[in-house]
């Protein structure tokens, strides 16, 4: 993989309009200090949403990457927001994330303590700002957003580590047929970047950008960029979005959203082992060696899932 950096501004420059909404195009841009005019930057940590979210039961994700198995979005428990917060806080090794909790529409209060940033990204989808808490350690495994948006995504608390890649790789690296997930485990790549380009020699070609976002700091991640995210610190962030108007990005998303997601939900709930096998079969540059290691077998013998493994 070949390493790039972001293109960096500060507050100032944007407001001054040295951030051209075409620059948003093609490359990830990381905005020092974005937040730090929101009251959220003052107010929000774990005991302020505690008190504003209370036990809102909300969906909780793992550390697993999805499987055969796995059913299309879904999380892998619900938990009472301030018991999780609680789990996160009390239990250093609690990995469990807080994913796509749509504030607009469970905690409006928490709307007074953000801007909608309509001068980067615009028109911002009002209905959508969504929240993303995980402990240490969580990791939100490499995928692109289904609906093609252009994504702000904003840290409040703690640190995270992004691996961004662009649309165009989607081939590079590994995407599976009908989702947005691709097949590489990408768990703490740098320290095994050579295993994995050995096993997947097309990430050789892949250019990434590597991002650290510290507290207050936005990226914009344009239309269709896949992201892998690792939580260095227990994290606070919100995200926000722009749907891309361009025809490609409506129709894409659209056909994502309704079509490739509908026939994938029905075919791994019905027909997993035939879909995985399928999806497996149909992967660009999946040599012998990667068919046989993610072809399932027919057979009846009972699969019991990593998350189900006590
Ligand atoms: O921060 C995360 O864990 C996930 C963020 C994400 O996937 C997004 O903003 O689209």
């Amino acid at each position: 993989m070949f390493f790039h950096h972001p293109d960096i501004f500060t507050l100032e420059q944007v407001s001054d309009k040295k951030l051209e909404k075409n620059s948003v195009r093609n490359k990830p841009i990381v905005i020092k200090q974005f937040a730090k005019r929101w009251k959220a930057s003052e107010l929000w940590d774990f005991n302020y949403l505690k008190e504003k979210i209370k036990h809102f039961k909300v969906p909780v994700y793992n550390n697993f990457k999805s499987d055969a198995y796995t059913p299309v979005n879904t999380a892998d428990a619900y938990l009472p927001f301030d018991k999780y917060i609680d789990l996160i806080l009390q239990q250093p090794e609690y990995k469990w994330r807080l994913f796509l909790f749509n504030i607009y529409t469970h905690a409006p209060e928490l709307l007074k303590d953000i801007d909608y940033p309509n001068d980067l990204i615009s028109p911002i989808v009002k209905q959508a700002p969504m929240l993303f808490i995980g402990g240490k350690g969580s990791i939100t495994h490499m995928h692109f957003d289904i609906d093609m948006s252009t994504v702000l995504h904003v840290q409040i608390r703690g640190r995270k580590k992004f691996l961004l890649i662009g649309f165009q790789h989607q081939y590079d690296i590994y995407r599976k047929p009908f989702e947005v997930l691709a097949w590489p485990d990408f768990s703490h790549y740098s320290e095994r970047l050579e295993e994995l380009e050995r096993e997947f020699p097309k990430l050789k070609d892949v250019h990434a950008y590597e991002v650290i976002l510290e507290e207050n700091d936005a990226l914009i991640m344009p239309p269709g960029f896949w992201h892998h995210i690792e939580y260095i610190d227990n994290s606070i962030a919100i995200s926000m979005r722009s749907i891309n108007l361009s025809l490609s990005g409506v129709l894409r998303g659209v056909w994502y959203l309704t079509g490739m997601r509908w026939i994938d939900t029905i075919m791994k709930k019905y027909f997993p082992i035939y879909w995985n096998n399928f999806k497996v079969n149909h992967t660009k540059y999946f040599d012998n060696t990667l068919k046989k290691k993610y072809l399932l077998p027919h057979s009846r013998v009972q699969v019991i899932k990593p998350s189900e493994v006590n």
